[in-house]
């Protein structure tokens, strides 16, 4: 919450600084940077559709705040650990609002994610590897939960807004995810852990309020959000509730382009329940464990980190109303439970076209 009052304590003192005008939709800083979502609302009548192109990258375990080997997972008594994995998301969107209160917003993503893993050497031989390899790399892809939310307007200014955002995930992603995974009976399809599924299972209930502020070249927000699972799912788990707080600053550099600086803070709870045909044991030595995505204590976390984009709003002929925008995000603190990969970067590309 520290971060929060220092947000505050930064928003009143840009404040103080104001000269009143009219929130312009006209400026690319009408939006915020790309990777915030549900972050302002539109006129009754108004259409908008978005899409965003996202890449996630984890390289290496973390255990904690530190960095850590495969050694150290398997002298933690796991039998296998990720090492590395990437995500590609393609989020498609479409806003509506049937009047200047609501806002209507409908989100799906596309995931293709890809995990590599390393065996521990000493066990490979007693899963019958007789291939000498000693990794192996899964992937799953899909469309992923849909999300409904209605943006509710608070409060419309001259210069600032604020909107409440209340919405629920529809777990249409699969859950049921299968790849080639070694054990007994060699490599041969198996269900996948919860962070290889395309959805959470569950039906989740979305909350999170949005405040901005026009200066005359500068401009300011800040979003509170939160996902609260209301069910465990069908492979008889949950994933663990999401909080988060951010706040950023964006410069209007020219007519057309924004620069903006992101700051946030988000906190994850761990995996409940048991994932249902997920081995927690390898058959051969029943004393150690199998893979470190099988255990819900390896699973959240709170991170906090910086990102950097640019927000472009189109005012020629050709790309009039268009808006491109790109959004990177580096982690600066990782503090994770249990054994986990690390999230190194992530970007955001994205679109948008409102009518
Ligand atoms: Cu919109």
């Amino acid at each position: 919450m520290k971060f929060f009052s220092t947000l505050i304590i930064l928003s009143s003192a840009l404040a103080a600084t104001v000269s009143a005008h009219e929130f312009q939709s006209s400026r690319p800083d009408s939006h915020a940077p790309i990777s915030v979502m549900g972050d302002h609302t539109h006129r009754k009548g108004d259409w908008m559709a978005s899409y965003r192109f996202m890449v996630m990258d984890m390289d290496g375990m973390r255990s904690g705040n530190d960095s850590i080997d495969p050694s150290d997972v398997f002298a933690a008594n796991y039998t296998v650990t990720p090492t590395k994995m990437s995500m590609y998301m393609h989020m498609f969107g479409v806003m509506h609002a049937p009047s200047d209160k609501f806002t209507l917003m409908a989100m799906l993503p596309y995931l293709d994610t890809e995990m590599d893993h390393t065996i521990f050497p000493m066990a490979a031989p007693l899963i019958a590897l007789n291939d000498g390899e000693t990794t192996f790399t899964t992937r799953s892809k899909g469309f992923g939960d849909l999300k409904l939310s209605s943006l509710i307007k608070l409060h419309t200014g001259e210069n600032d807004r604020a909107h409440l955002t209340i919405g629920v995930s529809v777990p249409t992603g699969s859950i049921s995810e299968k790849d080639k995974i070694p054990g007994p009976g060699g490599r041969i399809d198996r269900q996948l852990p919860a962070p290889m599924q395309l959805g959470s299972g569950s039906t989740d209930f979305l909350s999170g309020f949005t405040y901005g502020k026009q200066l005359e070249t500068w401009s300011y927000g800040i979003q509170g959000n939160s996902v609260i699972r209301l069910e465990d799912n069908s492979h008889g788990y949950q994933l663990g509730d999401k909080f988060e707080a951010l706040g950023w600053l964006s410069w209007l550099a020219t007519p057309s382009t924004s620069l903006s600086v992101t700051a946030y803070a988000k906190t994850e709870g761990e995996l409940s329940g048991i994932q249902r045909d997920v081995g927690l044991n390898p058959p051969f030595a029943p004393a150690r464990r199998t893979v470190t995505t099988a255990f819900g204590e390896n699973y959240g976390g709170d991170q906090a980190g910086l990102r950097v984009g640019v927000n472009f709003l189109g005012k020629d002929a050709g790309a009039r109303g268009h808006r491109f925008a790109l959004d990177i995000d580096l982690p600066l603190h990782r503090d994770l439970n249990g054994y986990q990969l690390e999230t190194d970067m992530v970007a955001t590309l994205g679109w948008q076209k409102a009518w």
